[in-house]
């Protein structure tokens, strides 16, 4: 019997399409394998005929009303594809295929998702740019890929603690992160059932996902960190491991040496893993066993294709701790562990901060790029100020949108409860569509091909007043319309030209069309109409004295 026979389980997830769009599929056909790839899309379709196909993280969910069957999994999308490719010099990770020059069909699955060309992204991995997260075990996953060439990717942490939540509950929050667009997602449960919520989350998510082994690790110790060894921890991943964990955040740059550098700090050590590691090191007042078995934990990674998050358990902790001597010594350390696993063909990413100022944000993607060869950047907002508890998803979207700009490759959302509280249904989506425009807006500004026709999209149909489009094309359909039809909530409103904001008679927006019918109707151009005014006006200031003020009577 596994997790998924237990009936006594009964999840419901969110099914059924997005308010206005439609799940489509792309096929491309593998020219090695001829194999047809059915790549997802959330095609909007559009009031004046035309459509267009945005990224798609929501996976079957989102096909049809009908719901699926939780109890039974996923397809098992890859399974034919890793079963029939050979290793090559006995690795099968993405990386190893990428270096041999092979274009594996997650290669191209991606390409066509993002609108790239395939062989860029084999590029990318082989020189350790870009990561591709699928382990062996997780065969339902839809192929993504995370580097700073490609669209900036989002993921949601979810998972029980102690004190709450169920193992139903986490599996709709998992559905719930990808429906509004998380491209992975991490269980980071801690208290009971471990095992079997993250056995429900894989088998039904479309997405990779994260965990933390040490947090399971010290389950097994009874939450004593000077208990832990090298031998449960290992265990411990291989358990994961099997189960199909994509990617694993591993705090192996605490080393024992570091751990006073953060004595004077304002907020301490405020990772769960670093602190684990930190009372490890102290209690034993000996080298982290992350550190000193690294390469074994290469080669359990190797076999797998499981992508290392190497962690950032010194990251700072309030803006005060900002750049410091601690967080900068791990992240020398996690270079130097980024060569080893390169060297043993497993992929990486590196953990970033925290809390992070705006002015000390691009020193941190610049230093992880030059210690780190340009591995993935995946950090966790930075948060601007500490200020606003209960604001935290905004204030760590300012600093995410930045760092993002500067060349993260993924961020990890923070919801409104960071820093008091676990996140529930409603803080997941919050945290998620915050993240998704963070994202966008650095995929924008780098210029990503696909990322700029969205905007023109929503803007031609708000300027043309098509309010459903308008409502469709949002990042979240439901809340624009429901803000919407507040104040106006008759069907007319829909197709009116202006909304409650300014009313009928100050909508810059009617008053530009009405300018350009204008110009038009009288045959001159806008800009030729616009000089024209200008003239007639200049004439009208002459004419009455050149005088900037003019006695009430006169003026009209
Ligand atoms: C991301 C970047 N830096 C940290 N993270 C995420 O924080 C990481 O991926 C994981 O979800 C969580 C780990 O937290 P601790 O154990 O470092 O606090
Ligand atoms: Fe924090």
């Amino acid at each position: 019997m596994t997790a998924l026979d237990d009936r006594s389980v009964q999840p419901t997830v969110t099914s059924g399409p997005i308010k206005g769009s439609q799940k489509v599929y792309h096929e491309v056909t593998d020219p090695d394998t001829a194999q047809t790839l059915r790549v997802p899309h959330r095609r909007v379709g559009l009031d004046n005929g035309s459509h267009i196909d945005l990224y798609d993280t929501s996976g079957p969910y989102t096909e049809s009303s009908a719901g699926i069957d939780v109890h039974s999994g996923l397809a098992r999308m890859r399974e034919e594809w890793i079963r029939d490719r050979e290793p090559v010099d006995g690795a099968v990770t993405q990386a190893a295929y990428a270096e041999a020059g092979t274009i594996t069909p997650e290669m191209r699955y991606i390409a066509a998702r993002e609108g790239m060309d395939p062989e860029f992204v084999r590029s990318e991995v082989a020189i350790g740019r870009a990561v591709i997260p699928a382990n062996r075990c997780h065969p339902e996953s839809e192929p993504m890929i995370i580097g700073k060439n490609f669209l900036v990717k989002v993921n949601a942490n979810i998972g029980n603690s102690a004190v709450t939540s169920s193992v139903a509950d986490e599996v709709e929050k998992m559905v719930w992160a990808t429906r509004w667009g998380a491209d992975t997602i991490m269980d980071l449960s801690t208290g009971k059932r471990i095992h079997e919520t993250r056995e429900w989350i894989i088998r039904n998510s479309p997405v990779p996902v994260g965990t933390v082994p040490i947090y399971q690790a010290l389950e097994k110790v009874d939450g004593d960190p000077a208990k832990l060894t090298w031998e449960i921890y290992r265990d411990t991943v291989i358990e994961q491991a099997e189960q199909g964990v994509d990617y694993m955040t591993v705090h192996a740059g605490v080393l024992l040496r570091y751990v006073p550098l953060t004595a004077r700090r304002t907020t301490g050590i405020v990772s769960r893993g670093g602190s684990i590691m930190a009372a490890w090191c102290l209690a034993h007042h000996e080298e982290s066993f992350l550190y000193t078995r690294f390469e074994e934990l290469c080669e359990i990674f190797r076999r797998y294709d499981i992508t290392f998050s190497l962690g950032d358990g010194l990251r700072p902790g309030s803006v005060a701790d900002a750049n410091d001597e601690a967080q900068f010594a791990e992240l020398r350390t996690l270079g130097e562990l980024t060569h080893i696993a390169r060297a043993h063909d497993v992929q990486v990413m590196i953990e970033g901060p925290g809390h992070v100022p705006l002015h000390k944000i691009a020193e941190n993607v610049r230093l992880e790029e030059e210690l780190c060869g340009e591995a993935p950047f995946y950090t966790l907002g930075p948060l601007a100020t500490d200020i606003a508890p209960g604001y935290d998803h905004i204030t760590s979207a300012i600093g995410a949108a930045q760092i993002a700009w500067h060349g993260t490759a993924m961020l990890c959302y923070v919801t409104p409860k960071e820093h008091l509280g676990l996140p529930n249904r409603d803080d997941v989506k919050t945290g998620v569509v915050t993240y998704k425009l963070a994202a966008h807006s650095a995929d924008l500004a780098k210029g990503h091909p696909r990322a700029q026709e969205w905007d023109d999209a929503l803007s031609t149909a708000r300027f043309e007043f098509r309010w459903q489009d308008q409502f469709h094309l949002a990042l979240d359909p439901e809340t624009a319309q429901a803000f919407h039809d507040e104040t106006l909530p008759a069907e007319p409103a829909k197709t009116a030209h202006f909304c409650s904001m300014c009313g009928p008679k100050f909508c810059s927006m009617k008053i530009t069309q009405d300018v350009r019918r204008y110009a038009e109707e009288n045959g001159l151009s806008t800009v030729a109409a616009i000089d024209q005014g200008m003239r007639d006006k200049a004439e009208e200031f002459a004419d009455r004295g050149k005088r900037v003020y003019l006695p009430v009577a006169e003026a009209d």
